[in-house]
């Protein structure tokens, strides 16, 4: 299948993550794209494609222009008021305050547009996330045109990036943001299928009061894996949404034979769906050796969750989510995308 990748993405090279107390060198670091541009080269896994470049008037299809002009100047405004590391909030607007009024300086601001302390800002992450939603909407792009499958290797990712909240690790929703192309260009209904092993807030939450966009999602439960405060089994949409979102929270230590017992049951939902389109939100972080998640597939599942995904029989499109055990993550992503190509 078709990959699409651009070196735009690196242009976000975060020095800092809060991690555990410290900061840390950030887990969703550059080389990711290289280690799995170098695996889709060994393999042979098909053409590797440049993005076109969309503008930001995708991107404004789902995200509030607020947050977005946040986003393009928010590293220089921290540099401007003098702070000396990368920008990471103090406070939010958390229970028992305010939420409607948003602060006029940087430090205010941050809080407000973040939903997560991990992922500092930083020179060039506007860019990259611009070039990462730009690879979506490429490889939606080309799905559309041919109805065969195509990989946007996207980063930063995407899923937990809400209308107007950034945060672990996501700026722009490229799987929202393609999905929603998608509707306005003829589909009349897409599936979201999310197997990164966080919960994708951002998606689910922006399409939660609609029936054009099915989300369903299998991760770590939310009792003891981030997000945290989005996840659990009984959200099922509001209004028009009723129904049409899905959660598969799973406990710590899942193996392969109960996830791939859960993935059947989301195929089947998906499938009951009849989208159009479906859109595999892909993190690799369900590996047993990935350094900040808790489940325990090994590198042969990946290719069976393709093969599986294949038999679904729908155009699928594959964006990249999560994923930070840097040795096999090119492994891994590949042995989903070949096994769903054999
Ligand atoms: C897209 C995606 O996979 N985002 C995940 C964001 C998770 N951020 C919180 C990470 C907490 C890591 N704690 C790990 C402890 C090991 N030192
Ligand atoms: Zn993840």
């Amino acid at each position: 299948m078709l990959t699409f990748h651009s070196e735009r993405t690196k242009k976000r090279d975060a020095m800092t993550e809060l991690d555990g107390g410290r900061l840390v060198r950030p887990f969703e670091c550059p080389e990711r794209v290289d280690i799995i541009i170098d695996r889709v080269r060994a393999t042979d896994l098909g053409e590797i494609r440049a993005p076109e470049e969309y503008g930001l008037d995708p991107v404004l299809a789902i995200h509030d222009a607020g947050y977005v002009h946040f986003l393009e100047r928010a590293w220089d405004d921290w540099s401007a008021a003098g702070m000396e590391g990368e920008a990471i909030p103090t406070i939010w607007p958390t229970r028992r305050m305010r939420g409607d009024v948003i602060p006029d300086t940087i430090a205010g601001e941050i809080g407000y547009y973040a939903l997560a302390a991990e992922t500092s800002l930083c020179a060039g992450t506007f860019e990259a996330a611009q070039a990462s939603t730009d690879i979506a909407l490429s490889a939606l792009d080309h799905v559309m045109a041919t109805g065969n499958p195509a990989f946007g290797l996207c980063r930063p990712p995407g899923h937990h990036a809400a209308v107007d909240q950034y945060g672990g690790y996501c700026f722009f929703n490229n799987a929202a943001i393609a999905a929603q192309r998608a509707l306005d260009r003829g589909a009349a209904k897409v599936a979201v299928l999310d197997i990164d092993f966080h919960h994708g807030n951002g998606t689910q939450d922006i399409f939660y009061d609609r029936d054009d966009v099915l989300f369903v999602s299998l991760h770590g439960d939310p009792r003891q894996e981030f997000p945290f405060f989005l996840g659990h089994a009984d959200e099922t949409g509001t209004g028009a949404g009723r129904g049409f979102n899905v959660n598969y929270p799973l406990p710590s230590g899942t193996g392969y034979a109960d996830w791939s017992e859960t993935l059947d049951e989301a195929i089947a939902r998906v499938h009951r769906y009849q989208p159009d389109l479906l859109i595999v939100s892909v993190g690799v972080d369900t590996f047993e050796h990935d350094p900040i998640s808790s489940f325990r597939l090994i590198s042969e599942d990946f290719t069976d969750i393709g093969r599986r995904l294949r038999r679904a029989g729908m155009p699928t499109l594959f964006l990249m989510e999560g994923g930070y055990a840097i040795a096999e993550i090119g492994i891994n992503t590949v042995n989903l995308l070949s096994g769903f190509d054999s």
